[in-house]
């Protein structure tokens, strides 16, 4: 039987288990990557392990998502990167030299690595064919301790591309279309791998771009081969030396099958607010506009900036716009002033933004009081723009620069006057790595910087026997971790759990973390019980630390998404979804519940996971007097950092 690429890497990675589709495996990764926001919660926890080096080929710490707040902590956070990379051989990307994302395709990714990073577009690296995996800062600490990734064998879905793209018509609106069909939920533990004739003709740029937003499926990755493309791409980076020709084999079989002609797509949109609410831009042409903001690690590649430059060139963007731009990277960005481009982006009225997250984590430029904001990023979940009215559609950079100088809705296939500016891949880019900081061979001595917005990573206690406790709060479906916890505004403590803590769940009740603080210090275990596809987006990590720091001890879902439930398992919060999903409108916030022996009910569940069987653990809804059956859908490693407290606990009980 032939095998898809993604079997082919993976089992070149293997280090636990069977790669059996549904079974727990551990691979190993090879290279590595952070960003700030995230990644100084990896480093501290990479800390206290006590290695004196990463064990992995490439770790690399991006600064890209908190470069532009008021006050000490985010200069004093990126001193302390920057000193925790040269002490243990990590590769510091400073702020300014462009999102991670953007930046390791450009400067690091190799067809056939594994790429672990704490940040859930970590995927966009299957453009270059290499499994790239979003994770939890934790996990990735881990894995640049030289430990394995623990991942479920996955589904592999074929989504095979015919024909062409037609002028106007790009590569986000292939991904668009791909949301449209898989929708934001079910798809945990698949991979989306890209075959057929049309995929000749996506550069790695476009190909990263659909990879990326697959993370907005929520699937495990997503891939392309590695073909004459890759090749070019990586020539024109100057390496070429890490290009090697990968694809499936010809008779490989897929566990599902999506078949997407190109040359009839047609450009669409992601409304308001959610990534898989899906909509023809023709449908909307006409619709007033009040803002752009085209970048994010989604489309802000030398290509995309390139077809704005010329979209907008010579023209004015409409008064009642604003339009903000971010080149993705500094290669990007010295690419653009060299042509010509940034003259006719900034002649336009264009706002340059810097080179980093910036608009799209909601970190500046929000919209205005329900605002239609055209954005080229990937997420447009409520609130995350800074604007709790704002309305967010997420678009491909030709319909939001046609946008601007119209100030509506323009449907890229009308007859709108506007040459398409046909953009080929150049055959050099500028390649200037001036702004990493290649880490000495010996940092031993190296001082690592701690401001005092900095604290240890607060770590949890052993489970006990039984949990009682209160449903401190019940949330509907979709939440997502912008929503338990709130980036924008608070990213700045992404370093200080008891201060970020503060501001759990704010956009849904202001009031949670001060109740949860008080029913944990009178002792009760706190329970969150949520709707379906709990925890969708972010792969950050605070949304079960912060959670924990207040005393919760499991959430109670419909579903969980695979990188918050890997999370919650890491922090020693239970994960628990209900056998019958009716069965969620028995509970109500405020319950008093109980689920008698934890530990021996979560043991003889995993071992009936074991053999195929399902074990329920029960929990009793004291106040209203019902039992309800639950699935505990752990591995038997993860129930071992849940018994531990968390794997940080459990991985001393190794030592
Ligand atoms: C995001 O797009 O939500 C982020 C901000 O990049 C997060 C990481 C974070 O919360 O720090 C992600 O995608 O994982
Ligand atoms: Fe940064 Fe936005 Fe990409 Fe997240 S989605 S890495 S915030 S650009």
């Amino acid at each position: 039987m032939g095998k898809t690429l993604t079997a082919k890497i993976l089992e070149a990675h293997l280090m636990e288990g069977r790669l059996v589709q549904g079974l727990p495996i551990g691979i190993r990764i090879d290279q590595t990557l952070t960003q700030d926001a995230t990644g100084t919660m990896a480093y501290l926890q990479f800390e206290s392990m006590g290695l004196p080096h990463v064990q992995n080929e490439l770790a690399v710490s991006y600064v890209d998502h908190n470069t532009v707040q008021v006050g000490f902590e985010n200069a004093d956070d990126h001193l302390y990167l920057q000193s925790v990379a040269a002490k243990y051989g990590i590769v510091f990307s400073r702020p300014g030299n462009g999102i991670c994302h953007q930046v390791h395709l450009e400067r690091f990714g190799e067809p056939g690595k594994t790429l672990l990073g704490s940040d859930s577009h970590t995927p966009t690296g299957g453009g270059l064919g290499m499994i790239a995996i979003g994770a939890g800062g934790l996990d990735v600490a881990v894995a640049m301790a030289g430990g394995a990734f623990h991942l479920i064998a996955p589904k592999v879905i074929e989504i095979r591309l015919h024909g062409e793209l037609r002028p106007w018509v790009s590569a986000k609106d292939v991904i668009l279309a791909v949301l449209e069909r898989f929708t934001v939920k079910g798809n945990v533990n698949c991979v989306f791998e890209y075959t057929g004739d049309g995929i000749a003709s996506l550069e790695v740029p476009e190909r990263a771009t659909i990879c990326n937003m697959g993370a907005e499926c929520g699937v495990t990755t997503s891939l392309f081969p590695s073909d004459e493309n890759t090749r070019r791409f990586l020539e024109a980076q100057g390496r070429e030396a890490a290009w090697k020709p990968l694809s499936a084999d010809g008779d490989a079989v897929y566990d599902g099958l999506f078949e997407i002609d190109l040359s009839s797509l047609e450009p669409r949109c992601a409304a308001p607010h959610s990534p898989g609410n899906i909509l023809l831009i023709k449908d909307l042409a006409g619709k007033k506009i009040d803002q752009v903001a085209i970048g994010s690690c989604t489309n802000s590649s030398y290509a995309d900036m390139r077809k704005v430059a010329d979209i907008l060139d010579g023209r004015i963007i409409a008064p009642g716009v604003s339009l903000g731009i971010a080149p993705g990277s500094r290669e990007v960005l010295l690419m653009l002033s060299q042509d010509g481009s940034l003259e006719k982006m900034i002649a336009s009225g264009a706002r340059i933004l810097e080179s980093a997250c910036g608009f799209c984590i909601g970190n500046h430029f929000s919209p205005n009081t329900n605002g239609v904001s055209l954005r080229t990023s990937n997420r447009n979940f409520e609130g995350r723009s800074g604007t709790k009215t704002g309305q967010v559609y997420l678009v491909s950079p030709e319909t939001a620069a046609l946008a601007a100088i119209a100030g509506t809705f323009v449907d890229p296939l009308s007859d709108h006057g506007v040459a398409y500016p046909s953009v080929g891949m150049p055959s050099r880019f500028i390649v200037d790595d001036g702004m990493f900081i290649f880490p000495p061979k010996d940092g031993s001595s190296v001082e690592v910087v701690r401001g005092p917005n900095i604290g240890a990573p607060p770590t949890n206690t052993p489970m006990k026997k039984n949990l009682r406790g209160t449903v401190v709060i019940k949330v509907g479906d979709k939440i997502t971790t912008d929503h338990i916890m709130p980036a924008g505004q608070r990213l700045k403590f992404r370093s200080n759990i008891p201060a970020y803590s503060q501001y759990v769940f704010e956009p849904v009740d202001a009031q949670f973390a001060q109740r949860a603080a008080a029913a944990r210090d009178e002792g009760q275990d706190n329970v969150i019980v949520a709707g379906l596809s709990y925890g969708q987006g972010s792969s950050r990590e605070h949304a079960a630390i912060c959670p924990m720091y207040l005393g919760v001890k499991a959430v109670v879902a419909k579903s969980i998404e695979r990188i918050h439930q890997n999370n919650l398992c890491n922090f020693g919060i239970v994960p628990l979804t209900f056998a019958d999903e009716g069965e969620y409108d028995l509970i109500g916030q405020g319950d008093e519940v109980v689920i008698e022996d934890l530990p021996g009910q979560l043991r003889n569940a995993v071992e009936a996971r074991a053999e195929g069987t399902a074990f329920p653990v029960v929990l009793t809804d004291v106040t209203n007097g019902v039992s309800i059956d639950l699935v505990a859908d752990v591995t038997p490693a993860q129930l071992k950092m849940l018994l531990a407290g968390g794997l940080l606990n459990s991985l001393k009980e190794n030592e």
